[in-house]
């Protein structure tokens, strides 16, 4: 059998002297274990090689401290939007290596595709965990649904939607992202509505300085927290996410914050990238500042931060020998568990739908012929009436006006403006929002 996830016994309180932050001793085992294993995953993949890179894979080898800071400390109701790079926020939530490991290798019982997806490409719905949507490879176009999961919950709030859970403890919606792809148009569409609508999101941006092979310097007038400030309404910080003790305090203050003041926050983060971009391309082909970012790794920074607080050596040296050899027994687990089979093609293809067949009539004998627009309207105001998370928003269909065709008129007057409002002219955020409002 697969071995179960590492977790520790709640023991003491320990301090960092450097930040003053407090971190649980526990957590500070946890966090030191899975991060061994991240490693350890990481070069049991490098070892095996042309075996794991039929299909291609990125590791969080340099970022582990700050998402294992954000993986560990969301409950079950919130949202998480990965990237491909965030292998140690699904082992923080959680996941084990094994489960990775066979969406690496492409199996048949890959918990987030069957096989389909690609590494660190997660979707996932279960009861005790974080959910996760699915979403696509395209860099950065995780930001819109993310946003849009976040107004979701906005709506749920002013409707009074909100389950028991939701809220005892009002969820979060965390969007993790490279630094690169902040300079995404769509990006700057999910900002704007974030702060127009004071959605409870996290915007995680993982700053290795890096975009494949071309750099910072080449790509961007500003970093993140820079950016954000065009932004007034979305508040940003700055961290070291080298410094485990650092990212573990910051991310608990801005959950708290956002759990109980409902708004966004950008947190850009500064890390090393100590591995591949993917196992696509070489790093030495191209990176001239390998030495300096290998000076920036959390791993034995956060080692040393257990020597401090009462772990002896020969703990920490039980703790990798255990990681590793979780890793590879999952790695051989994985290896031989089963492929996908032929029929496989036809699973989890489309949810089945009720709606089978045309029900009505289209030209009733005993009515008037309409023009379409109030066909339309009538339609959606039949919608907006039968179903309370049924709501209207985009550019101009607000009360002011309804529509310059009067598509909408009428509607805001009826429902409220919660659920019939403006948007800025932003097609990519009024479409994209809607598949992460429907998660
Ligand atoms: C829309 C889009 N354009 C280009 C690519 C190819 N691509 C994949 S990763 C990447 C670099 C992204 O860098 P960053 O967001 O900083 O993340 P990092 O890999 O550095 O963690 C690029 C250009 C893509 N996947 N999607
Ligand atoms: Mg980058």
């Amino acid at each position: 059998m697969p071995t179960t996830p590492i977790v520790a016994p709640a023991k003491k309180k320990v301090q960092n002297p450097e930040n003053q932050s407090v971190v649980e001793k526990s957590t500070l085992e946890k966090s030191f274990r899975l991060m061994a294993a991240a490693k350890a995953m990481t070069d049991i993949y490098e070892a095996n090689f042309k075996f794991v890179s039929k299909y291609v894979h990125a590791t969080s080898r340099g970022h582990e401290a700050i998402q294992l800071a954000v993986g560990m400390q969301l409950l079950p109701q919130d949202y998480v939007y990965p990237y491909y790079r965030d292998d140690s926020l699904l082992l923080g939530m959680g996941l084990r290596p094994y489960e990775l490991m066979l969406q690496l290798m492409a199996k048949r019982d890959d918990p987030f595709s069957g096989g389909r997806s690609y590494y660190c490409h997660p979707s996932l719905r279960r009861p005790e965990m974080p959910k996760i949507p699915h979403q696509s490879s395209a860099t950065g176009m995780q930001v819109i649904p993310a946003t849009g999961s976040a107004l979701g919950f906005w709506y749920k709030e002013q409707m009074g939607l909100s389950s028991r859970e939701e809220v005892d403890a009002p969820p979060v919606v965390v969007c993790s992202m490279g630094d690169a792809s902040v300079t995404e148009g769509e990006v700057s569409e999910a900002f704007q509505m974030a702060v127009l609508k004071k959605l409870p999101i996290l915007y995680l941006v993982q700053d290795n300085g890096w975009d494949i092979s071309a750099n910072a310097k080449e790509t961007r007038v500003a970093n993140a927290a820079e950016y954000a400030r065009g932004f007034p309404g979305l508040e940003a910080a700055s961290i070291d996410g080298s410094d485990f003790a650092a990212c573990w305090s910051k991310v608990k203050e801005i959950i708290a914050t956002i759990r109980r003041k409902r708004c966004p926050f950008l947190l850009h983060v500064r890390v090393p990238l100590l591995n591949h971009h993917t196992s696509g391309v070489r790093k030495e082909w191209y990176r001239d500042d390998l030495e300096e970012h290998s000076k920036r790794d959390p791993y034995p920074i956060l080692r040393n931060m257990l020597l401090e607080n009462g772990f002896t050596e020969s703990d920490l040296q039980q703790f990798e020998k255990e990681a590793i050899a979780t890793v590879a027994a999952d790695f051989e687990q994985a290896r031989k568990a089963e492929d996908p089979r032929p029929e496989d093609l036809y699973t989890h293809d489309f949810a089945p739908t009720p709606v089978t067949a045309e029900t009505g009539e289209r030209s009733p004998a005993d009515r008037e012929a309409k023009v379409m627009v109030d066909c339309a309207l009538f339609a959606i105001e039949e919608l907006m009436k039968k179903h309370p998370e049924c709501l209207l928003y985009g550019q101009d269909v607000g009360r002011r006006l309804g529509g310059v065709f009067r598509e909408a008129a009428t509607l805001a007057e009826k429902f409220g403006d919660h659920r019939v409002f403006n948007t800025p002219i932003q097609e990519a955020f009024i479409v994209g929002s809607t598949v992460g409002m429907s998660a």
